[in-house]
């Protein structure tokens, strides 16, 4: 090849990277992708909601880059499934290689996911679960199991009180429909049936969020403040419950008042279990990323992942848990 040759080749590929966006590493690498040949993937993240969702977020963008041989288009949708259905159908318009979806909701998925199937995108749901007439339309899963956290967190509920007749108990749920918030709640009311002397006496949403959280615990204080145990389904909205039990003066940890019993065990979750604020802490791992990747790279490798794929998660007891324990943790 000649000198000129050499340069008008080495000219044209500069300008075509410099004319593409830069806000997509997808996009960017996606016009130049017969150069580059990287896998793209659409990742559609339910938000920014939360500690858990942050680090499951941070998970997948440090898994797929472009020096792993990814390209990744990385879409927010504020918590709503609208925003997650529009941002499928880009992934299907810009053929990108697999769709990896963290769904808002079980429900409402169907249809976009016929289309990402006639588009031969495979998907990859990741976190919760979705309902689907067929389980075709997505490819896997891989998340954890929500019962299993709520049973987890009502053995130890069963354990601690065992020696109270009565217990009353404040319920923040997590967003609705939800599978986490299906599963932990399915836990506790499973823990109720079994035990006469429980009593759900407050019940309401804080959608996964602190400020929600700190709103539904003034409610629940203005209606009744007797409360033995609040049941909360993730550690954010148990800050905003802390906040709201501060400044009503209401005493709340290990060493006396509400015992409160969170969920997810991140790291803001976990030094407040150390502290004895959250008195247990269920984990629910959100480093999703390189499980994902595994499953993409069986799927390069002609193989067939698992259908199903549970993470396995542990929990902490204000009594036991050490600053080492805590200092291991990746989030
Ligand atoms: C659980 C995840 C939940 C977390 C919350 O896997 O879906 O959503 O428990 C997050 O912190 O908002």
């Amino acid at each position: 090849m000649n000198k000129a040759t050499l340069f008008f080749r080495i000219a044209f590929l500069v300008l075509t990277l410099a004319s593409c966006s830069e806000n997509d590493t997808g996009k960017k690498k996606e016009m130049t992708r017969n150069a580059t040949n990287l896998v793209v993937v659409g990742f559609s993240q339910v938000g920014a909601e939360s500690d858990w969702r942050r680090a499951n977020t941070m998970s997948m963008k440090e898994t797929f880059t472009e020096e792993k041989g990814y390209g990744l288009l990385f879409r927010d949708a504020q918590q709503k499934q609208s925003n997650q259905i529009v941002a499928i159908r880009e992934f299907i318009q810009k053929k990108v290689d697999y769709i990896v979806l963290a769904p808002v909701t079980e429900q409402g998925w169907d249809e976009v996911l016929r289309d990402a199937k006639a588009a031969g995108i495979p998907v990859i749901v990741v976190d919760r679960m979705i309902q689907t007439s067929d389980d075709e339309l997505y490819t896997c899963w891989v998340g954890s199991d929500f019962r299993k956290e709520g049973d987890t967190a009502v053995l130890w509920m069963e354990k601690t009180f065992r020696d109270k007749e009565t217990l009353t108990i404040a319920h923040m749920q997590g967003s609705l429909g939800s599978s986490a918030q299906i599963g932990r709640t399915e836990g506790l009311h499973a823990g109720a049936s079994r035990n006469a002397g429980w009593k759900i006496v407050l019940s309401d949403t804080g959608d996964f969020t602190q400020v929600r959280g700190k709103e539904v615990m003034e409610r629940f204080l203005s209606e009744f403040r007797e409360i033995d145990v609040l049941y909360c389904e993730n550690d954010n909205m148990a800050f905003g419950a802390m906040q709201a039990m501060e400044n009503a003066h209401i005493q709340y940890g290990s060493n006396g008042g509400v015992t409160i019993i969170s969920f997810d065990a991140t790291h803001a979750g976990l030094e407040a279990t150390r502290a004895g604020k959250i008195s247990f802490n269920v984990e629910c791992n959100p480093l999703h990323g390189p499980r994902v990747e595994k499953i993409i790279r069986q799927m390069l490798n002609g193989e067939t992942p698992n259908k199903i794929s549970y993470v396995d998660e542990i929990a902490f007891d204000a009594a036991t848990i050490t600053q080492e324990a805590i200092d291991r943790r990746g989030y």
